[in-house]
């Protein structure tokens, strides 16, 4: 469908937690890879699959701590042992020594509190010593040289920036044995959460990384919620007080938030399927920053793990007759609306956005050049309305009602007469309030 890539959880050794919660994952014992996703070679096996498919590989990477406490005996899903209370971690191995001193972080105004103390009692590396810097930056050669296209570094915020870009520094460059072009160095975006007004901001990371650029999908919620026009959306970006767009990872929802971890806020998810649909939509047709769409298997609790076997191995979704998902897992980019919206952004990619028209409201269209148009109705009226586009003149399929197939378009056309107008009906009643066309689904 024209993915670029995709994040994994994390690859790392992490300790087992009897119940058995998505988030044992961010609590590791050894850089060894196994999870409950499968072995190292597995892992490997999927890496190289995917690369000659054409899709990247970015891995969750746990650098600013390591498990927490747990009763004895603490056991990973390697069989590694550890004693976190000892700060020792034998399968490493890293010893007191490593480690900052103790601290609970109270103080989000405190950098050095953010950086230096332990987030919810996990403990806490110190990436100045050259000893951790080894150990790190072995992990991430390992997955770089197993054909890794780059990481989401967990927790940046909680990491000195300088130590960081040393990390970075020394990181091979991708294989070519996997394709990639000589010279390329791993994309890495980091989790920096910063919705303002505290120690550590943003932009003390964007100079050597992309970033997480987490009020996006706050601004879009707030504008498929009702509580804010979407008139106003044209420019969100850097005047908006986000992020440089070459540095921002911009996403609706992430693994945290969709269940009200991680205190970024509240967003739309899966579970408001005609909501989340539109930001979705209008994140993948805006030009502004790299974006992320998040996947997830569904759950009833904010705990509940994946889709698991008897031996709490994660099991596979199974696959439907249009592509969805079942077996536990909700696939959201497997949704007609979503992928082909990733169609239509690689099919609009190098164009800005032109012929942008609002009804002073809720009510939004806009072209990017001549390749792709978007119409979006978050109001509370039905949109009726002839609006000028850049694209050629035809009869065009829409693609989030539909797929071209043998010429024909399986949900709405939509056609652009002569002038460049198009006729766009999206009513309140609607299955999706969107329509969104490009020219390489032309009929
Ligand atoms: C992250 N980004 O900075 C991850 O995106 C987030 O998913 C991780 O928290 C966190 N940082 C640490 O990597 C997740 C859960 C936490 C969970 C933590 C460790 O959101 O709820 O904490 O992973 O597994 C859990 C308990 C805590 C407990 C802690 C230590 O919820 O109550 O203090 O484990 O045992
Ligand atoms: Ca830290």
């Amino acid at each position: 469908m024209g993915y670029a890539g995709v994040q994994v959880s994390p690859v790392q050794e992490n300790v087992i937690i009897p119940a058995r919660p998505w988030w044992e994952r961010y609590q590791p014992i050894s850089y060894k890879f196994i999870s409950r996703s499968g072995s190292e070679e597995e892992f490997k096996d999927m890496v190289r699959r995917c690369n000659a498919a054409g899709v990247r590989i970015y891995v969750d990477a746990l650098l600013n701590h390591m498990a927490a406490d747990h009763p004895f005996p603490v056991i990973g899903m390697g069989n590694s042992t550890a004693h976190p209370e000892k700060r020792d971690y034998p399968a490493v191995p890293y010893t007191p020594v490593d480690f900052h001193p103790s601290c609970e972080i109270l103080n989000y105004q405190d950098a050095y509190q953010v950086r230096n103390c332990e987030l919810v009692g996990l403990h806490d590396l110190n990436q100045t010593h050259e000893h951790v810097r080894n150990q790190i930056v072995e992990f991430l050669n390992h997955a770089i040289d197993a054909g890794v296209a780059g990481f989401r570094i967990d927790a940046a915020k909680h990491m000195w920036p300088e130590d960081l870009k040393v990390i970075y520094s020394r990181l091979h460059d991708l294989p070519t044995s996997h394709g990639f072009k000589p010279n390329s160095r791993p994309y890495v975006y980091q989790e920096v959460i910063d919705m303002g007004g505290e120690g550590v901001t943003k932009y003390e990371y964007n100079s050597f990384g992309a970033v997480t650029e987490f009020k996006y999908g706050i601004e879009l919620t707030r504008a498929m919620t009702g509580n804010n026009p979407l008139k106003w959306y044209r420019n969100i970006g850097e005047e908006w007080e986000l992020l440089p767009r070459d540095s921002a990872l911009v996403f609706i929802d992430n693994h945290d938030n969709q269940r009200g971890h991680g205190g970024a806020g509240s967003v739309l998810t899966h579970k408001q399927p005609k909501e989340y649909k539109m930001a979705l939509a209008f994140m993948l047709a805006h030009p502004y920053g790299n974006a992320k769409v998040m996947s997830s298997f569904a759950f009833n609790h904010t705990d509940q793990g994946p889709p698991a076997d008897a031996n709490g191995n994660t099991i596979s979704p199974q696959f439907n007759d249009d592509y969805s998902c079942n077996n536990g897992w909700v696939c959201e980019h497997r949704w007609i609306e979503v992928y082909n919206m990733i169609r239509f952004r690689n099919t609009v990619n190098g164009t800005e956005i032109s012929e942008w028209w609002d009804n002073s409201n809720n009510q939004i269209a806009f072209s990017r050049g001549n390749a792709g148009f978007i119409a979006i109705n978050a109001d509370t009226i039905d949109l009726k309305q002839k609006i000028h586009t850049q694209l050629a003149t035809g009869s065009y399929c829409d693609v989030i009602s539909g797929n071209l197939v043998d010429g024909r378009c399986t949900g709405k056309t939509v056609q652009v007469d002569d002038q460049g107008f198009a006729f766009i009906k999206i009513t309140v009643n609607d299955k999706d309030r969107v329509v969104a066309i490009h020219k390489n689904a032309k009929l």
